[in-house]
């Protein structure tokens, strides 16, 4: 049923910062929100990583240093299409009912941020990924890629056709973007643009211009890269190793011997080399060549493979995040050029965290921290103080809420996300804000084989439970920050484990948790 919050209510300014901002106070603030796909927090420096030191994100950076940089930022399904569609809505996956990216399109007939912006007297656009299988409702302009798109010359779907654009797909969001920003209709309207990059999805193919940029780049490994997953089932059972489960051509470019142009294993060409032109597959071989004939230069342990197929995963990863980065600078210049900065909120955020070689891992899913997080960067000139931390727990299902918040515009009563606006612009989190987050990833069988589970985060504790195999881990954050030990059913953690039961317990009842979703 459709329930827009229709009302047009006066734009009431919320104390504001004192000598700052003042006439665009009381203008309904414009909204880029710009979301790429995978990009994890240990790959934007801003989080103080080991590798984001190694390949900085200076204009991504730039976002957090004039406003907040949020540290405990979460989703609540750990997978593209799932969080899309819990940032449209602000409600978790059983209730916008898009649970996994392959089972059935998005309603989009339900109520939808862009719907009430829209209905208030919003622009809207969307450009770039989408990945929600049916086309997008409540924007007023809309193209983006067909599904998860193609890196080189990819395919652009908009209400007219599908067409092929010559480009990096990186470079075309951007551009296209800019574009319509240019041609807006009516500039006395706010507008709402979302800019989705598909980068930095697999299979990691940068920009020609970035080739080489990490080429010669050592990253610092995880010290779980070798993990056992001792006591873990769930991670046992899983298929989303670097050394075991990568294919070695189309995610490492790994080819066939001694200056061979074909690929190893590489079962969608279509998708990779096939998108190129004659003469751009030629440069790309030739690019890695001499690191891939470096590789059969010499006899290789397993674990030296394991610890190569690392240095190539990242050189190439790192990479797409520079075009990334770029983009982000460039958005920021546009902004300042045409004065459009001083009253657009600017938002930096990806679809859900990734595996940067932790457990040895790629892609994400699971409800460890670095999958479940999502880093995030907000600016707002005149609202939010530079340097701003945001440490209190938000979630993906409160972006909506905020947003309506910060434009004016009464929050639906059926979203279950909360704003989070007090936290932004005071810098501290308010005594009543939420305790515990709840998760619940439903994905199996699929790709990478992660067991379906659900669970709850506390400030210091994480109890998950993967139903299919009831089996259920614990962990102690402060003690433990990369979940290796599994607590659960370990003596002395009675009673912190009845806590979180309890908890669980009352999440699953306040967000209306279906029992049958749970088995
Ligand atoms: C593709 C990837 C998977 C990935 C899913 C979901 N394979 O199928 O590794 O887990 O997307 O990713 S690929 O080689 O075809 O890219 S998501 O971010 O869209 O949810
Ligand atoms: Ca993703």
């Amino acid at each position: 049923k459709l329930s827009l919050g229709l009302v047009l209510l006066p734009f009431v300014p919320s104390a504001t910062l004192q000598g700052q901002g003042q006439d665009i106070q009381n203008e309904r603030p414009n909204i880029i929100f710009i979301m790429s796909d995978d990009h994890a927090r240990q790959a934007m420096s801003i989080y103080g990583h080991p590798i984001g030191k190694v390949a900085p994100t200076p204009n991504i950076d730039r976002i957090g240093h004039e406003g907040a940089v949020f540290q405990n930022n979460y989703c609540c399904n750990s997978i593209s299409g799932p969080s899309r569609a819990a940032i449209l809505t602000g409600k978790h996956s059983h209730k916008n009912g898009f649970m996994k990216n392959w089972a059935k399109g998005f309603d989009g007939a339900q109520q939808t941020l862009p719907k009430i912006l829209q209905a208030n007297g919003y622009e809207t656009a969307i450009i770039g990924k989408w990945h929600l299988i049916s086309r997008p409702t409540g924007f007023d302009h809309w193209m983006i890629l067909n599904d998860q798109g193609e890196y080189c010359n990819p395919h652009f779907i908009t209400e007219k056709d599908t067409t092929r654009h010559l480009g990096y797909v990186t470079d075309l969001i951007t551009r296209y973007t800019e574009e319509w920003l240019d041609g807006r209709k009516d500039k006395n309207k706010p507008f709402f643009l979302m800019m989705h990059h598909k980068a930095v999805h697999r299979n990691w193919v940068p920009a020609e211009r970035h080739y080489h940029l990490y080429e010669h780049t050592t990253f610092p490994l995880p010290d779980n890269y070798f993990d056992a997953y001792e006591g873990r089932y769930a991670a046992q059972m899983q298929k989303m190793n670097i050394y075991c489960d990568m294919y070695e051509g189309h995610d490492l470019k790994m080819v066939a011997g001694m200056d061979s142009d074909s690929l190893l294993f590489d079962p969608w060409p279509h998708a990779f080399l096939g998108t190129m032109e004659p003469d751009e597959r030629r440069r790309f071989l030739d690019a890695y060549r001499d690191r891939n004939n470096e590789f059969y230069s010499k006899q290789r342990s397993f674990k030296e493979v394991a610890e190569w197929k690392y240095q190539r995963y990242l050189q190439d990863y790192m990479g797409v995040v520079a075009s990334v980065d770029e983009s982000v600078g460039e958005i920021l210049d546009y902004l300042k050029r045409t004065g459009l900065d001083k009253n657009t909120i600017v938002v930096y955020t990806t679809d859900q965290g990734f595996y940067l070689g932790e457990h040895g891992w790629f892609d994400k899913r699971f409800m460890y921290e670095e999958s479940f997080g999502m880093p995030m960067v907000m600016r707002w000139p005149g609202h939010i103080k530079p340097e701003t931390q945001v440490t209190g727990l938000t979630q993906n299902i409160d972006f909506a809420p905020t947003f309506l918040d910060m434009c004016g515009i009464e929050v639906p009563r059926d979203m279950q996300g909360v704003s989070f606006r007090p936290l932004v612009e005071k810098g501290k989190t308010p005594r009543d804000w939420r305790k515990s987050l709840y998760y619940h990833y439903y994905e199996f069988p699929g790709f990478h084989s992660v067991r379906a589970h659900y669970g709850v985060k506390m400030e210091r504790y994480k109890l998950m439970h993967f139903y299919v195999d009831d089996k259920w881990e614990l962990y102690d954050l402060k003690t433990d920050p990369t979940e290796m030990h599994n607590l659960y059913g370990k003596k002395g953690m009675e009673k912190v484990t009845a806590e979180l039961m309890a908890e669980l317990e009352r999440l699953q009842k306040q967000y209306d948790v279906p029992g049958e979703l749970c088995k």
